[in-house]
């Protein structure tokens, strides 16, 4: 039985991509930093918290690492884990650094010592690109990181690079775009927009409050998502892929498919708020996945009037159960 160890398993990602490599039969294990609150949501929603074998450390700790290595054995090592809020990463900026960035050589670090021979996936990001410098960015496109959190994930990205060069490391770095789900942080502007869609119609919010609405992502499904992050594993040779729809829409233009799933009119309650503004933008993210789809047979399936929908499905059935609780 091939074994996987993931950090940031009671993240997004971390709970599709362990629910992906369990039915695939292998035995999944994850980091899980101490929090003073629960945070097995996640792996309870999609009814795999039993089957999971956890591992308290943190990627800041590099004994918790060793220890989580030597006790997984794993053939397979996942670093999901990051200070992964953009926003956040302006008001902790050297946190950021040192989660989502030396984190990075922590685990690598541990990798070399414990088991060279584990396949290393590393969560790279489109907002790398930041500041665009092509129309549509690939693995070539030259990086312009515009926030904290993009330097400290180039810096993730580089070490995986140079890891992967110096030590012949089976090391990969998928530069994954935007990708959201029901399982979404409520922080990130998706999920903001359809837990607000849920309320407005349920009588229990009457606006919402956005930043700048004419920003571009190329939003897909994370359960797609992270198939792609298992394939990079199942090649002979490591190398970093684009994954991404190759379709980009303007936040606005979100917000009126997921207001239109219960038939609301978007204009009628989003109000410009600056608080929610950055101290600098990404305007625009269209990713070109070709070469995934070409080495990988990998290709986004969920549209994003889908993937609304499902969002907002999931969001009105958790604001229904909420009241029913009050
Ligand atoms: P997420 O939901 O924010 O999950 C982040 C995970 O990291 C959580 O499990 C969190 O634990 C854990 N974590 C935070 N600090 C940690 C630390 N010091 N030690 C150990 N674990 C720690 O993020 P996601 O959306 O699943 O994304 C997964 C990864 O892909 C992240 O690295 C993110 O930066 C990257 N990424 C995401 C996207 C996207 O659109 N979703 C796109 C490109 C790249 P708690 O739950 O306890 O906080
Ligand atoms: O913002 C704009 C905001 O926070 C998207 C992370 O997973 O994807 C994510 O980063 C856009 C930005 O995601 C609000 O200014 C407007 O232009 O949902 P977001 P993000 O910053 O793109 C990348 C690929 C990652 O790697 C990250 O980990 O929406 N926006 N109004 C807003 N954003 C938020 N959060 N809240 C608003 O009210």
């Amino acid at each position: 039985m091939k074994k996987a160890l993931i950090t940031g398993i009671t993240g997004q990602d971390g709970a599709y991509l362990a629910q992906f490599l369990i039915e695939k039969g292998y035995a999944v294990y994850g980091l899980q930093a101490r929090r003073s609150t629960d945070s097995l949501w996640r792996l309870q929603f999609l009814e795999i918290n039993d089957e999971i074998n956890l591992i308290e450390g943190d990627v800041t700790d590099m004994s918790s690492l060793i220890r989580a290595l030597k006790i997984s054995d794993a053939d397979e090592v996942y670093n999901l884990a990051a200070q992964s809020f953009v926003g956040s990463s302006w008001d902790q900026p050297v946190l950021t650094a040192q989660v989502t960035g030396v984190g990075v050589t922590n685990i690598l670090e541990a990798i070399r010592l414990v088991n060279p021979e584990a396949k290393f996936y590393q969560a790279s990001t489109s907002e790398m690109f930041g500041y665009i410098q092509k129309s549509k960015q690939d693995e070539l496109t030259p990086f312009y990181p515009r926030s904290p959190y993009g330097v400290a994930k180039l810096y993730g990205h580089w070490i995986t690079v140079n890891y992967r060069e110096s030590f012949k490391i089976h090391a990969s770095s998928g530069i994954l775009f935007n990708h959201e789900s029901p399982l979404r942080g409520i922080e990130f502007v998706t999920r903001k927009v359809t837990d607000a869609v849920a309320r407005i119609k349920q009588g229990k919010q009457t606006e919402l409050r956005l930043g700048n609405i004419d920003a571009k992502r190329d939003w897909g499904f994370a359960g797609d998502y992270v198939e792609a992050m298992w394939l990079m594993l199942q090649q002979d040779q490591p190398d970093d892929y684009v994954i991404a729809t190759g379709q980009t829409t303007t936040v606005r233009d979100m917000c009126q498919i997921a207001f239109n799933c219960v038939g609301l009119n978007y204009e009628d309650y989003i109000v410009i708020d600056s608080k929610y503004y950055r101290p600098a933008e990404v305007d625009i993210l269209l990713g070109d996945p070709s070469k995934a789809k070409k080495n990988l047979e990998w290709e986004a399936k969920t549209s994003l009037k889908e993937l609304m929908s499902m969002m907002v499905e999931a969001d009105i059935k958790r604001v229904a159960y909420e009241s029913k609780r009050t």
